[in-house]
């Protein structure tokens, strides 16, 4: 088969580049070189990027048509895909051919990337993980699809106004978004409300999905996968002509309104169970569109839905897309005319659940009232489903009731609720935690009873970060001296290759180009002193992460500093980075107090060159790739058994960061990796905080007791800090959930042990290049791996 249907393909040259760069200036910006704006330019290079991969991605669409493989389909309420036009650039080659073409129009490379809007289309760490897996499916060949919604709005903006977070909204498509394509043709029809009648579901409210898509191209192939984002649009008679004539303007676009709505804004919430029907109503309309367009797919090459699971494996995000399973029993059973068994085997075998969490607080459950009122139809699918359930559990353990009410898919108490986790399970042929702890910690308490159960259904896949974005991008300097160093750069498409590194940290020459290269990477960022260890906290913020842990070791240096600062010891810039979500307060509190130590230092001459605190707002993956590269050390000291896995973590080891952590998450396997003589480990493990937090804590002993930790909380409520954060620490002398001033003297103990390690600059840069160097495993190609090895069984299918 002709894959390019006779197109000729786009050309490599600098000169090619150019002619098609002003030829889209004029026939598709419709402006000219003379009245170009910075706008202009970057929406012209957007495009002529674009229409190189877009050439790629007709050959993928093909080849995929010919092989009718086996699909991957990635379902996510959340992706933080991050800046494209970078990363477009370098994976269409034409990175080099830009800046030369830009001249001509008179813009810079600079002033045209800061143009390149990131669409936030996620809030943290489990949207970054989808945009990396679609990177790594891509770059391995795999014929995949994402899955997800277009908000008009991403991830709010975070200002500081006196400190505290204020929420600014993101309207990242403002402009218009130059890497979109819209695919109106292919809308989908979805239904709300409404009641059971004879004849089935008869919903009382429609609203119509309309697709748009991006490019997922693959690093070194020629694949380019898409991402299809579902925007709501009211169903095109909704106008009311009737109220606009008598003047009732906002009546007029009501229908219209709610309609859009449900695509209009990301829920920024992080780690909890968010229980809002508007939130429950995107989850509906993602999986609806989706399935519909996984099923119109299917068809065009199959006829059997027999053949269904064999073509098909839909990965699930966390439960927030879980309505897939009973959609897809509808489907088939109400639609298709299946027997409900025979469709029950099919849904089976299709769908996989990944957990992302061990907090229980951030297990869904939906009212049964709020769905059976939304979804009708799907509420006695999950009743029957259910009845299944149970009817197996109580034939493996007889008489055993307490189990039967803990696996039930309907929660009774206090308020009867729909278990969304126990239904994601129940329809799954796999489940699979993000690190090896946090795989153990699901089978032996989250989902125990369903363990039990079912044990073969329960896998690990350990988390892994995009080498190309985290690495090459992020860090062009480094990723230089890598490649020479190993003698190519094949390291960014195998990332095991880092191995290769290990010998060159006894080489003293390498050490320098290595520090040299860090020591760039932080001129680049711009923080001041470059000498100064740059200690990084970079996350969500929530109490489980324990920001409040590093403030208390910052107001403990800065004490230290103030009585004795000739003894002070290494200079250190403290950065942290981090939104909260909105209606968090205990969180937005903490924001609001490291704000204000951070004040307090730098109003005070004593702490200059010693210690610096810095809170860059609004931190992105735009920021991240800044931060990164430029960081000494890496702060992952959430309490033991909360974290279920991290990726900043990864990046920044890869980076040749230093992690100073808890036994917590991916933590645990990063350590195993780059030796405990290259990682900081403090404080309580899972089974000792577990046991602790199911004794008799009291949070106050360890105030008694440790000078300095006392010292350090009797600053924040005597009000040393503009009177503010005493909420904080009441909450930690009060209760402390998380441990905190447990582990503060082992935190602190091993902080010295890390500022005593920076003063010999050999041995940390050594420790630095073994860290990169065993990190390999990190890589979100080995993640994909093993998803392909172990859950998806899908094969590549290659161009040429
Ligand atoms: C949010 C709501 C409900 C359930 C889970 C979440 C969630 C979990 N959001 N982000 N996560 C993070 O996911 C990352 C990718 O797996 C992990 O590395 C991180 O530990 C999770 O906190």
């Amino acid at each position: 088969m002709d894959l390019r249907n006779g197109l000729r393909p786009l050309g490599t040259t600098p000169d090619e580049f150019q002619r098609d760069l002003l030829s889209n200036l004029y026939y598709r910006r419709g402006t000219t070189v003379e009245s170009a704006s910075a706008q202009d330019a970057y929406e012209t290079l957007a495009l002529t990027v674009r229409d190189r991969l877009a050439e790629r991605r007709a050959r993928t669409a093909a080849a995929h048509y010919e092989s009718n493989p086996r699909w991957v389909y990635y379902l996510s309420a959340e992706y933080l895909l991050g800046p494209q036009l970078e990363q477009n650039l370098l994976y269409s080659g034409t990175t080099e051919l830009a800046p030369a073409a830009l001249k001509t129009l008179g813009f810079s490379p600079e002033e045209v990337a800061a143009l390149d809007v990131e669409p936030g289309l996620g809030n943290g760490g489990l949207g970054r993980l989808a945009a990396c897996l679609l990177d790594s499916l891509a770059t391995l060949d795999i014929p995949a699809v994402g899955y997800g919604i277009r908000y008009d709005l991403g991830i709010f903006k975070q200002e500081f106004d006196n400190g505290e977070q204020v929420e600014r909204p993101d309207d990242w498509a403002f402009q218009g978004d130059p890497w979109e394509f819209p695919a109106p043709d292919d809308w989908q029809m979805v239904g709300f409300y409404g009641f059971l009648g004879p004849e089935g579901w008869v919903p009382g409210e429609v609203v119509h999905g309309e697709p748009s898509h991006l490019l997922i191209p693959g690093y070194g192939t020629e694949t380019v996968n898409i991402v299809r984002l579902w925007r709501a649009r009211a169903a095109r008679a909704s106008f009311d002509l009737r109220r606009f004539s008598a003047g009732q303007y906002a009546e007029a676009v009501e229908e219209a309104v709610r309609a859009e709505n449900i695509s209009k804004v990301l829920y920024p919430d992080d780690s909890t169970d968010m229980g809002r029907e508007l939130r429950l109503k995107q989850q509906y309309f993602l999986v609806s569109c989706s399935l519909r367009d996984i099923v119109r797919r299917f068809r065009f090459r199959n006829a059997d839905w027999d053949d269904f699971p064999a073509k098909t494996v839909i990965q699930l995000n966390d439960t927030h897309p879980t309505l897939a399973i009973p959609e897809l029993m509808r489907l088939l059973v109400d639609e298709e005319k299946l027997e409900w068994e025979h469709a029950w085997s099919l849904v089976r075998r299709t769908f996989a659940y990944t957990c992302h969490t061990l907090l229980p607080e951030a297990l869904e459950t939906w009212p049964v009232d709020m769905l059976g009122r939304l979804l009708p139809r799907h509420l006695e699918i999950i009743y029957l489903i259910n009845e299944a359930l149970l009817a197996e559990v109580r034939s493996r353990f007889p008489g055993d009731l307490d189990r039967v009410r803990r696996m039930s898919l309907i929660q009774e108490e206090p308020q009867r609720r729909v278990r969304m986790a126990n239904l994601a399970v129940t329809g799954t042929f796999a489940v699979n935690g993000v690190a090896e702890l946090h795989s153990q910690l699901l089978t032996s308490t989250t989902f125990a009873d369903f363990a039990a159960l079912w044990p073969d259904r329960f896998t690990n896949v350990t988390n892994g970060v995009s080498p190309r974005r985290f690495v090459r991008l992020a860090n062009p300097g480094l990723s230089t001296l890598i490649t020479s160093g190993l003698g190519s750069d094949a390291w960014l498409r195998d990332l095991s290759l880092l191995s290769g590194l290990a010998p060159l940290a006894d080489d003293p020459a390498f050490r320098e180009q290595w520090r040299t290269e860090r020591r760039h990477a932080k001129e680049a960022l711009g923080l001041g002193d470059p000498g100064a260890m740059l200690d990084v906290m970079i996350k969500r913020f929530h109490e489980y992460k324990r920001q409040q842990l590093k403030l208390l070791h910052v107001i403990t240096l800065y004490h230290r500093l103030r009585d004795n600062p000739e003894r002070f010891g290494v200079p250190r810039t403290v950065l942290f980075g981090g939104k909260a979500a909105p209606a968090y307060y205990a969180a937005k509190s903490i924001i609001r107090l490291i704000n204000a130590v951070a004040a307090a230092i730098e109003a005070d001459p004593k702490a200059y060159g010693l210690l610096r605190v810095v809170f860059p707002p609004n931190y992105n993956v735009t920021l991240a790739e800044k931060i990164i590269p430029a960081a000494d050390l890496s702060e992952q000291i959430s309490m033991a058994g909360k974290e279920a896995s991290g990726t900043g973590n990864m990046k920044l080891a890869l980076n040749g960061a230093l992690t100073i952590g808890t036994l917590d998450g991916a933590n645990v396997e990063i350590r195993d990796r780059v030796g405990a003589g290259n990682f900081f480990l403090f404080g309580l493990d899972t089974p000792a905080a577990a046991a602790l937090r199911a004794s008799d804590y009291r949070p106050r002993t360890y105030y008694d007791s440790d000078d300095e930790l006392r010292a350090a909380l009797d600053a924040i409520l005597s009000g040393a800090f503009g009177g503010v954060g005493q909420e904080v620490a009441h909450s930690l002398l009060d209760r402390d959930e998380y441990l905190t001033l447990a582990d503060y003297r082992s935190y602190v103990d091993k902080q010295d042990e890390v500022a005593a390690a920076w003063e010999d600059q050999e041995h940390w840069t050594r420790m630095s290049i073994l860290n990169t160097a065993n990190s390999g495993f990190f890589s979100a190609d080995r993640t994909v791996a093993d998803y392909l090895s172990r859950i998806w069984h899908a094969s590549p299918v290659r161009l040429s």
